[in-house]
C-alpha cells in the first residue's frame, strides 16, 4: 500500500472474532516447540502495519554492536516498544521501549490468542536480503525463563533457520511470509539457535516484531 492511498487500520480483532488460521508444528522435542501460523494477520492488517512502521523513520536506530567489524556491510535497524519502564539488554546494548501505540492491538491479540503475557517488543528492519541475523539464542537473563517468544513478520519473505545446539546437522528452515506468526516455546532458547540468513536476491524490505516477557 502506498502512502498516498494509506487508510487507517481498524483495531486488530480479538480472539472471539478472529478467524482461526492453521498452525503448523515445526519442532516438538527437548521440551521445546516452534510453531508457525502463516496468516495470523490479514493482508490488509499486515500491509497497513508495515506501512505505518516504515513511515516512522525516527523510530529506527542503526544497530551498533561491538561485533560489527565490517563498516561497509549494511546493518539491521532496530527499535523497541514496551510497557512503561521495561528495558531489554542484549550484546551489551540496552533498549528501552517506546509506548505500544500502533502495536497495542497486535500485542492484545497475541496475548489473547496464545494465552500469554508479553511486555516488550524488539523490532528488526532488514532493508534488503543483504541484511541478516547471525545464529543466536534469545537466552539473555532478563527474559523470563522458558517464556514464549512470538515473532511476527511483515514485508519481504525471508528464510528463518533453526538448529539444535548440540548437533548442527539437525536443522530446519522455514520461509516467514507477510503477516505470519512464529512462536518459540518452552526450553527452545536453551536447546536451539536461530538465524535469518543473508539472501542476496531478496530486494524487498522486511520488518520483524519479536514479542517477549522481560523480568521486572
Ligand atoms: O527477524 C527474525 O525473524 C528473527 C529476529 C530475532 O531472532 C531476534 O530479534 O532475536
Amino acid at each position: 500500500m502506498t502512502t498516498a492511498n494509506k487508510r487507517r487500520l481498524p483495531p486488530i480483532q480479538t480472539t472471539a472474532k478472529r478467524h482461526c488460521p492453521q498452525t503448523k508444528v515445526l519442532i516438538d522435542a527437548n521440551d521445546s516447540k516452534a510453531r508457525l501460523t502463516e496468516s495470523f494477520l490479514t493482508k490488509y492488517e499486515a500491509d497497513s502495519l508495515l506501512d505505518d512502521l516504515l513511515q516512522c523513520d525516527s523510530m529506527w536506530d542503526t544497530e551498533n554492536l561491538k561485533c560489527h567489524t565490517n563498516k561497509s556491510k549494511p546493518r539491521r535497524k532496530v527499535s523497541a516498544f514496551s510497557d512503561p519502564g521495561v528495558s531489554y539488554t542484549y550484546s551489551r546494548r540496552s533498549e528501552t521501549g517506546r509506548p505500544w501505540g500502533r502495536l497495542a492491538s497486535l500485542k492484545k491479540s497475541i496475548e489473547e490468542t496464545l494465552g500469554i503475557k508479553v511486555n516488550f517488543c524488539h523490532a528488526n528492519l532488514y532493508q534488503t536480503g543483504a541484511v541478516g541475523l547471525a545464529w543466536h539464542s534469545d537466552d539473555e537473563d532478563c527474559i523470563e525463563q522458558n517464556s514464549t517468544i512470538v515473532s511476527v513478520s511483515l514485508g519481504a519473505g525471508r528464510d528463518f533457520a533453526m538448529r539444535l545446539k548440540s548437533d548442527h546437522k539437525q536443522k530446519k528452515v522455514v520461509h516467514l511470509t507477510h503477516g505470519s506468526l512464529l512462536t518459540m516455546e518452552g526450553k527452545f532458547q536453551s536447546y536451539y539457535q536461530h538465524t535469518v540468513p543473508l539472501r542476496k536476491r531478496v530486494s524487498g524490505t522486511r520488518v520483524n516484531l519479536t514479542f517477549r516477557k522481560i523480568n521486572q
